[in-house]
């Protein structure tokens, strides 16, 4: 069974403490898909006194040139998209052609930024002295801290990654513990594209270990971290004690709007796809469904005969529709909201059961489940689940919907079905989120555009597209007085 190593300084290497982490199926957990190894506090901070010393002359090279290396890895990354995309199914649980897509994703966010390397990263100013030359211009930071998850294991990093490379910067990458081989797949990618040693160093291991080392490192100049709203939040507070800068993108609880007038069998399919693509697990993932009393009934129908068509199953096999959730931990939390949506007096339409263990080699699968008779006071319809479940609410007209969808801590992404340009306009205006779709699913994100939310659900500077720079780079601002 194949031992997956840190990378550290350009080199391969093992823990010295010998500790491993086994690494199994969700689909089938007895199988054992390999190894990785924690790294200790010691070898992450190896990798930081790496990542410095490359960073002296990785800043010097031209952006595009480093553009250049990203193209190199763009192109290697798609010749390798089987190979790797059955590595994160086996691991994580995604289907095989999610999985697949997620990866030629992650191509076009490496295509995106090298050619950034193009772009241009400054503006020349108008100065109150005529003799002056006035300038700003973007510099990079020095050594950024990734912090990854497992839900999308090479889109996420890569788009993290990627921007704080081309903009001059180098990385210590810490991905979650349950996709670090995809994670090592992924380093090798770059170190085959001919990045130079100690540009990208990848250490696995635990958040209270690894995480807490690189957050608390001083030679760490900023930290961009895709997680949960609890770690988000203690490592946020972390980074002001040390003045670092920080990016954070955490939970979502994205609504759906449905109003009569609406093309109610494409929100039908777009809500189910928003809700169980992924089997739930994206922070743009629909949890909520606000749907206009007058066609209650005939959505439901519409919702019911959609999630029907689902076939749940291990996402190597081509005829299956959703996956497991990725672990043990998702499993139990899942079905425990479940129960409590039960508890609180939701109704299930739909699903609501872990599938049969004996039948289905005790995988962490569940029905994709639909509760209905749910109040915006009820814990399913407050709490991000990360899982397959949809509540759905039945409000009285846009303005009961609208209010209802921003009565929420998050504000990451949110939709309307609608076909009144009024209404559309309305909701584009004052849903309190970053991403606002209008007959779209709330979730996905095209690598030009910016991506983040408000409220609770970032920090505020976006990910993706040019927005990217705004974190990746500090301005400098140049003044040359000539004299003749
Ligand atoms: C998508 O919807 O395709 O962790 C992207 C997440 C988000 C990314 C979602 N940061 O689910």
């Amino acid at each position: 069974m194949t031992k997956y190593l840190n990378f550290i300084g350009g080199e391969w290497k093992d823990s010295k403490n010998g500790a491993v982490k086994e690494h199994y199926n969700p689909a089938n957990p007895s199988q054992l898909i390999g190894y990785t190894v924690p790294a200790t506090a010691d070898e992450v901070n190896e990798a930081v006194g790496q990542a410095k010393l490359s960073f002296l002359t990785w800043k010097q090279r031209s952006p595009v040139e480093r553009g250049e290396i990203l193209r190199k890895a763009a192109d290697l990354l798609e010749a390798q998209a089987q190979g790797i995309a059955e590595t994160a199914t086996k691991e994580m649980g995604k289907r095989l052609i999610e999985m697949k897509g997620e990866v030629l994703r992650g191509a076009a966010i490496l295509r995106y930024y090298a050619q950034e390397g193009m772009r241009k990263q400054g503006e020349v100013l108008p100065s109150a002295n005529s003799q002056n030359t006035l300038y700003s211009m973007r510099v990079p930071l020095g050594v950024v801290s990734v912090i990854t998850p497992w839900n999308f294991p090479v889109a996420i990093p890569i788009w993290k990654i990627a921007p704080a490379l081309v903009y001059g910067n180098t990385v210590v990458w810490k991905p979650s513990q349950e996709t670090g081989i995809t994670a090592v797949k992924i380093a090798e990618v770059f170190e085959q594209a001919g990045l130079p040693a100690g540009v990208l160093n990848l250490v696995n291991g635990s958040g209270e270990i690894v995480g807490n080392t690189l957050v608390e490192h001083p030679e760490i100049a900023a930290i961009t971290f895709t997680g949960s709203n609890r770690v988000g939040r203690q490592l946020a507070s972390k980074a002001v004690a040390q003045n670092k800068k920080y990016q954070l993108e955490l939970g979502g609880k994205n609504p759906v709007i449905v109003l009569e007038d609406a093309d109610l069998d494409l929100a039908a399919k777009l809500t189910i796809d928003g809700a169980m693509k992924q089997t739930g697990q994206r922070c743009t993932a629909t949890s909520r469904v606000y749907v206009e009393q007058s066609i209650y009934e005939t959505f439901i129908e519409k919702l019911l005969e959609q999630v029907s068509q689902i076939k749940v199953g291990d996402g190597l096999e081509e005829t299956v529709t959703m996956g497991p959730v990725a672990s043990k931990k998702q499993f139990e939390t899942v079905t425990s909201y479940i129960n409590k949506g039960i508890e609180e007096g939701a109704e299930i339409l739909y699903g609501g059961q872990a599938l049969d263990a004996a039948v289905y080699n005790s995988g962490y699968f569940i029905e994709p489940t639909i509760f209905g008779k749910v109040t915006n006071e009820m814990t399913i319809a407050r709490e991000e689940i990360f899982g397959p479940v949809l509540a759905v609410v039945k409000v009285e007209n846009y303005t009961d919907a609208l209010t209802q969808a921003n009565d929420t801590i998050y504000g990451l992404s949110a939709s309307l079905f609608t076909n009144n340009l009024d209404k559309a306009f309305d909701f584009i205006k004052n849903s309190e989120v970053g991403m606002v779709q209008i007959n779209g699913e709330t979730g996905g994100a095209e690598p030009q555009a910016p991506f983040g939310g408000m409220k609770e659900s970032s920090s505020g500077t976006r990910e993706q597209g040019q927005a990217a720079m705004e974190f990746f780079t500090a301005y400098k601002t140049v003044a040359i007085t000539t004299n003749l």
